[in-house]
């Protein structure tokens, strides 16, 4: 493999291509119209436009992708995340084309694709799995009987569903037909795909994932877990390794339970299996996402591996060089991910000019981004500008030297989410590790920030005064004589 296609765009596509440079093989880019200054498209060896800005007429378009390989000779192509990353249609036509996919077979995206299917196949090893329906609902009445035998509250999801989309909690029998109606017209419009399911509603679990690589030879490993449970509307923001709670027992039989999950399907590849944990560290499997994610930065750190590496020498035909036996968890990390948006303002997108930017840097910190100062961020696509990661011997560390970081992060002409990640950083039920899901829900509101706003502006005010006295500054050192105590005291 001597020239790879990097179908993608933004801070992944850098990392992608980063990994691609060290292993001695050829980058060529694709971009929108949009993207024609990004960092992506100068760092690598080639770069071709693929049309206009929106993402359904450039980055979604299979045959611009294959396309774009024909003209470059890119032989084979890595979809990052997002856009085609998890589509089976383009793998097949991947394939069809001569090409290589840097990722799992159109199978194995296929069956992981619905959330039926993937729950059918992991059946056949003793995966425990919320108690529910089995099958796609096609008789209410039927289902509204295995949701009393299930016992409420009760949670309906689509097949098709991704991201939370087509969700809803049933809390009485007697709100069950009008909620399946609702639940299968979103599913509908959202997925052109109306089956739901049913499952016993966990009401406060924790997000724990666990990665997994698939060789070419029947060779899988686990790459132990991460915990996501710091997220809002069924988007992530901060995620760690390894996570807080789980023992070395429990770890084992997750990792156990994820390589035969990707084992049911042959698994080739990076792929992560989900998995929700109850109050009584019980888990169940929930769905298994076929590409690399966004978090993969946190398993790499605590590893040791390159996670876009291993998964180039697996798409060339190598066998893992290592087993299960080889592999330790080593530290713990962090990341954070910095949207553009605004946290006081209900995390609404706040896309614009970066007028400052300015990363933080020394020991244990990452930062993987696509943008520089100067830069404006486009409205078309993911909000998300960079991720954070910090590393430390403990979890102790981490999370101090996030702080430090988030500090040391200089962004201005736009909001971030910089400002709500050290807000959770601080925050007790945090650092003893006592969180859920609903977390950003439960602790975290619009002032809370503010808070942190008025003390900075007051120690900034304090400051400066103090500054221009130093320098003596005349009209301040004749008529006022400013001492922080009275100037507190006289604030309230
Ligand atoms: C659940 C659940 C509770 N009980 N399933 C949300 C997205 C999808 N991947 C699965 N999700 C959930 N499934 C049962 N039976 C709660 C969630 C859930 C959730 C899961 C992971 C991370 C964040 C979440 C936020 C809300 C709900």
């Amino acid at each position: 493999m001597n020239k790879i296609l990097i179908a993608n765009r933004g801070e992944i596509a850098l990392r992608i291509m980063r990994s691609a440079k060290e292993m001695g093989i050829k980058t060529v880019a694709v971009f929108s119209e949009a993207d024609r200054e990004a960092l992506h498209v100068r760092y690598a060896d080639e770069a071709i436009c693929i049309g206009p800005a929106a993402s359904s007429q450039s980055y979604l378009v299979a045959e611009k992708i294959i396309e774009a390989c024909r003209r470059s000779g890119a032989e084979a192509i890595h979809p990052g995340y997002g856009f085609l990353s998890e589509n089976a249609d383009f793998a097949k036509k991947v394939k069809a084309a001569g090409l290589v996919l840097i990722g799992p077979t159109p199978e194995a995206m296929e069956i992981m694709g619905n959330k039926l299917s993937a729950k059918a196949a992991a059946l056949k090893y003793n995966i425990p799995m919320v108690p529910g329906t089995e099958e796609a609902i096609t008789n209410v009445a039927e289902a509204k009987l295995r949701a009393v035998e299930v016992g409420f509250p009760i949670l309906i999801k689509a097949a098709a569903g991704g991201g939370g989309k087509g969700m809803r909690v049933v809390n009485q029998v007697e709100d069950f037909e009008e909620q399946m109606q609702l639940a299968v017209s979103e599913a509908t419009s959202a997925f052109g795909d109306g089956s739901v399911f049913i499952e016993r509603y966990v009401s406060s679990p924790r997000h724990i994932e666990i990665q997994v690589l698939g060789d070419t030879h029947g060779h899988i490993v686990h790459l132990f877990e991460r915990e996501c449970s710091i997220q809002r509307r069924h988007q992530k923001v901060i995620e760690e390794a390894p996570s807080s709670v789980l023992t070395e027992e429990i770890r084992q039989k997750m990792g156990k339970c994820a390589v035969d999950v990707a084992r049911a399907v042959n698994y080739v590849g990076a792929g992560t299996v989900e998995f929700i944990l109850d109050e009584n560290l019980d888990f169940f499997f929930l769905e298994m996402n076929t590409r690399l994610q966004v978090e993969h930065p946190v398993t790499e750190m605590i590893t040791g591996l390159d996670l876009v590496k291993e998964q180039i020498k697996i798409a060339r035909g190598e066998a893992l060089s290592y087993t299960q036996q080889d592999l330790k968890i080593s530290g713990h990390a962090i990341e954070l991910r910095v949207y553009a948006e605004d946290p006081e303002n209900n995390f609404l997108p706040d896309i614009g000019l970066l007028k400052t930017y300015r990363t933080p840097k020394g020991n244990g910190v990452r930062v993987d981004d696509g943008f520089e100062e100067g830069m404006e961020i486009p409205i078309y696509y993911d909000p998300m500008i960079a991720k954070l990661i910090t590393y430390g011997k403990d979890r102790e560390e981490a999370i101090d030297r996030m702080v430090r970081a988030i500090d040391e992060y200089d962004i201005t002409g736009i909001q971030t989410t910089l400002a709500f990640g050290k807000f959770v950083m601080q925050h007790e039920m945090f650092r003893t590790g006592h969180f859920d899901t609903h977390f950003v829900n439960k602790y975290f509101h619009a002032d809370s920030l503010r808070a942190e706003d008025e003390q900075e502006a007051f120690i900034a005010a304090l400051s400066a005064v103090l500054t221009l006295k130093k320098q003596n500054v005349p009209y301040l050192s004749e008529q006022s004589s400013v001492k922080d105590t009275n100037w507190r005291k006289n604030r309230s």
